[in-house]
C-alpha cells in the first residue's frame, strides 16, 4: 500500500487541481512516480477534495467511472473507479458549458440516483442498495482528462478524480419501483443526431451494482467518517455508452426512457 510521502501527495494534488482549474494538460502522475499504487492515487484524489473544501467548495455527489464495457474498451482500463463531484462542476439542464475552460471534453449519458439512507460496505449488495435509493434521475457527465490525448493508466485517472469536470442533472425524478433500470433505454444526441444508444444493463449488469461497488470501495478507506455513502447522496453510476468528444458550438441531449430529456450546449 501507498508508497508516496505526504509532501508528494500534496504537491501532485496541487498540480492536478491547478490543471483542472486552468484547463492545461500535465504529465501522468505515473511518469514521475512509476510505483504509485491505488492507495496513493486515492490519497491524491482525497487531497484534491480537501483543497476544494478548504476553498469553500461543497461536495455535492459521488461518481463511479469505467463501469460499462463500452467505457472500459474505449479507455483500455478494466476496473471501475470512483471520484467526487463538487458544486463548481454543476451545470443546469439547458445550460451552457464554457469549452474554453476545458481541455478535450467528452460527454457521457448516465443514470443517477439519490440515496435516502446510508449505505455501508464491505458486503453491500444490490438488495441493500435497492432499499436505500430514494429516487432515480437522468444525467449527463462531462469528463475532461487532465492528461494528454485522454490517455492514462488506472492510478493516474484515479488521482485525476476520474476526469470529473462538469455534470448536469434534471429531467423527471422517479421512484426506483417504477423503473426497470436494467432495460432503461438511453439515447445520446449531438447536434440533433443520435451518436450513442444503450440500456442500464451496460453498467455492471445493473446500475445498482455500481452503487453497491461504490459502498464497498469506500469502506476500504479511512477516515472513518468518510468511508460510507451518507443518506441524501447524489451518485452518477457511470456512463452507459462510450464517451463522445465535444467542442464549442456543439449541443448535446440525453434521452432516458421514462425520465425525459436533458441538454447542454458548449460555447
Ligand atoms: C474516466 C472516467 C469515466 C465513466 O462514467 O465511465 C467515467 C475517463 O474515462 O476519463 O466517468
Ligand atoms: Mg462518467
Amino acid at each position: 500500500m501507498a508508497v508516496l510521502s505526504q509532501e508528494a501527495v500534496a504537491s501532485l494534488a496541487k498540480r492536478l487541481e491547478q490543471a483542472q482549474l486552468t484547463g492545461a494538460t500535465i504529465n501522468k502522475v505515473t511518469d514521475d512516480y512509476p510505483n504509485l499504487d491505488w492507495g496513493d492515487a486515492y490519497n491524491i484524489q482525497w487531497a484534491i477534495r480537501q483543497r476544494k473544501l478548504d476553498r469553500g467548495g461543497r461536495i455535492v455527489g459521488l461518481k463511479m467511472g469505467l463501469t460499462s464495457w463500452a467505457k472500459m474498451r474505449q479507455m483500455g482500463v478494466e476496473t471501475p473507479i470512483y471520484g467526487f463531484l463538487v458544486d463548481e462542476f454543476s451545470v443546469p439542464d439547458g445550460g451552457v458549458v464554457d469549452a474554453g475552460k476545458l481541455i478535450h471534453p467528452r460527454v457521457e449519458a448516465e443514470i443517477a440516483v439519490v440515496t435516502g439512507r446510508e449505505l455501508r460496505g464491505p458486503g453491500c449488495q444490490v438488495a441493500q442498495v435497492a432499499a436505500a435509493i430514494d429516487c432515480v434521475l437522468p444525467a449527463i457527465e462531462v469528463i475532461d482528462s487532465r492528461y494528454e490525448n485522454f490517455r492514462f493508466d488506472l492510478p493516474s485517472v484515479i488521482s485525476d478524480n476520474c476526469s470529473a469536470a462538469r455534470f448536469c442533472v434534471g429531467g423527471i425524478t422517479r421512484r426506483l419501483k417504477d423503473l426497470d433500470l436494467k432495460t432503461l433505454g438511453v439515447v445520446l444526441e449531438k447536434n440533433g443526431e443520435v451518436v450513442e444508444t444503450g440500456a442500464g444493463a451496460a453498467v455492471l449488469g445493473h446500475p445498482l451494482n455500481s452503487v453497491a461497488m461504490l459502498a464497498n470501495l469506500l469502506s476500504e478507506r479511512g477516515p472513518q467518517e468518510l468511508n460510507t455513502i451518507p443518506a441524501g447522496t447524489f451518485i452518477l453510476t457511470g456512463a452507459v455508452t462510450a464517451a463522445v468528444a465535444v467542442q464549442a458550438g456543439d449541443a448535446v441531449r440525453a434521452r432516458h426512457q421514462g425520465l425525459g430529456a436533458i441538454s447542454l450546449r458548449f460555447a
